[in-house]
């Protein structure tokens, strides 16, 4: 070889390194300038019966663990008011119940007049230059009125179904439960995953925020066949809920008033089996759900620059302190799965410090670079994907009912009910929350020191007290009609 090649052979390369590191200075300025995407994965009425949260020791979730395996795990995360229409409304419009003052279902977002000027998350995406998508159930009731622009393109409506025409084990079928229909491609929440697998291999042209929202595992708790024969039902461990426990727990919220079926009547009826089966089921159908969602994603051009986020509105009760479904200040009412992954998170240890899904909003803000908006009242979690020790700087309020407030911390929780009574719980020593504390001269102090976190101020409720208290009445003579099939 002479010279002159090797001197040719050395120019062509130099131009083209020259050439390739201005196109990857292009490119890296281009990404650099384009914001992550976001995908927010809602889940309705799923407590920690997941398997990376050990809510359940027979919980099958390979999908929504394999998500948690990639990201950051909340699991000491709850809602901020443990009801579906409320809870989605604080984590969509950043503000807690005390301000917004919806603690019960009923009023939509576009239905609450102090909301008017609060941009939904969507909204606040949109007006950064996000493309927003929706589907499913992400408000309580679609995004109409003040919000309905909030959204640019739709994935889907909102849909529990499809349901049977009679009644399998409980009338009438809001509680009902069985598997059905024959197969996933007819549950309305399957199509809901695909359509939005589908989307997600779309170029909107700027970033997208897209959120999809489950059903399941709501009741009415009805699956195909093949997600209850996952399980053994014989087999199955039922929620340890003693009796004796609520001897040492006020009155307030025990044997509520509910719109729920009481543990008396499940355990009568002989249904506490079943439900727990159709509880599972319906978890692991969801849990497939997600699964088809993030396979569109890793399947698409928007894979590596999407931040995914799954959380569930609140807990849910299936017998724990003799109580079914929701609304109360226990844990089972207000912990949630929470999972935060994409690009820049190191997957490693959960955060075991209590967050709030009212820290939704602020983290997707600062994680995506939009400006901070002062109305928010969560906290980022960016210092706890950073380092999942970093203590919040406040514990956790969760509203249930004008005026009554838990405040929860990494290792206790302490509820204070608007007539004074109280309970506290050492989560160290007692996950159940079987042994109230509160009147325990050795932990006043602990309780002193978190009672200072009580809100002082709450807006009053949405729904005027009579107005509620009569919806109230009707919702419980309709379910006194309650029974279980013969
Ligand atoms: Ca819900
Ligand atoms: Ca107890």
């Amino acid at each position: 070889m002479n010279g002159m090649f090797e001197l040719r052979r050395f120019r062509r390369t130099g131009f083209r390194c020259a050439i390739g590191f201005l196109l990857w200075a292009v490119a890296l300025m281009g990404s650099a300038a384009r914001r992550p995407n976001v995908l927010m994965i809602c889940i309705d009425d799923l407590n920690d019966w997941v398997g990376h949260l050990g809510g359940h020791p027979d919980a099958q979730t390979p999908q929504m663990d394999a998500l948690a395996a990639q990201g950051r795990v909340f699991s000491n995360a709850h809602c901020s008011v443990p009801v579906c229409s409320a809870s989605r409304i604080s984590i969509l419009s950043g503000l807690d119940a005390t301000t917004h003052g919806s603690y019960e279902l009923g009023p939509n977002y576009h239905s609450i007049e102090r909301l008017r000027n609060v941009p939904t998350i969507h909204r606040y995406f949109k007006d950064h230059g996000y493309t927003t998508l929706s589907g499913g159930k992400v408000l309580h009731g679609s995004f109409q009125g003040f919000v309905a622009d909030d959204i640019d393109q739709s994935i889907g409506g909102q849909s529990g179904g499809p349901r049977p025409e009679r009644s399998f084990n409980w009338e009438p079928r809001v509680w009902d439960w069985g598997p059905y229909p024959e197969t996933d491609s007819e549950m309305f929440d399957y199509q809901l995953a695909r359509a939005a697998a589908a989307a997600l291999q779309e170029d909107y042209g700027q970033p997208f925020f897209m959120s999809v929202g489950f059903s399941r595992p709501h009741v009415p708790l009805y699956v195909p066949p093949k997600w209850f024969d996952l399980f053994d039902r014989d087999a199955l461990t039922l929620p340890r809920a003693p009796k004796e426990d609520l001897e040492d727990i006020p009155d307030n919220f025990k044997n509520m008033d509910q719109v729920a079926p009481t543990h008396d009547m499940i355990l009568g009826a002989g249904l506490w089996r079943g439900l727990v089966h159709a509880y599972l089921a319906s978890i692991s159908f969801t849990d497939h759900c997600v699964g088809t969602v993030l396979e569109g994603l890793r399947q698409s051009p928007h894979m590596g620059q999407t931040l995914v986020v799954l959380w569930s509105d609140h807990g849910f009760h299936l017998g724990e302190k003799q109580h079914w479904a929701k609304r109360t200040l226990w844990e089972e009412s207000t912990r949630v799965p929470f999972i935060i992954a994409g690009p820049g998170i190191e997957p490693g240890d959960h955060c075991r410090e209590a967050v709030s899904l009212l820290d939704v909003y602020p983290t997707l803000l600062e994680m995506c670079g939009l400006p901070r908006n002062a109305l928010l009242e969560g906290i980022s979690v960016v210092p706890q994907i950073e380092d999942p020790a970093t203590p919040r700087p406040s514990p956790v309020i969760i509203s249930s009912y004008q005026g009554n407030h838990a405040v929860r911390n990494r290792d206790w929780r302490y509820i204070r009910y608007r007539d004074g009574a109280e309970e506290l719980y050492h989560h160290q020593i007692d996950p159940d929350e079987f042994r109230n504390l509160a009147s325990d001269p050795a932990f006043a102090a602990v309780k002193s020191r978190l009672g200072e976190w009580i809100p002082r101020k709450a807006a009053p409720e949405v729904i005027p007290l009579k107005i509620r208290l009569e919806e109230r009445e009707r919702r419980k003579a309709r379910f006194r009609q309650n029974r279980p099939v013969k």
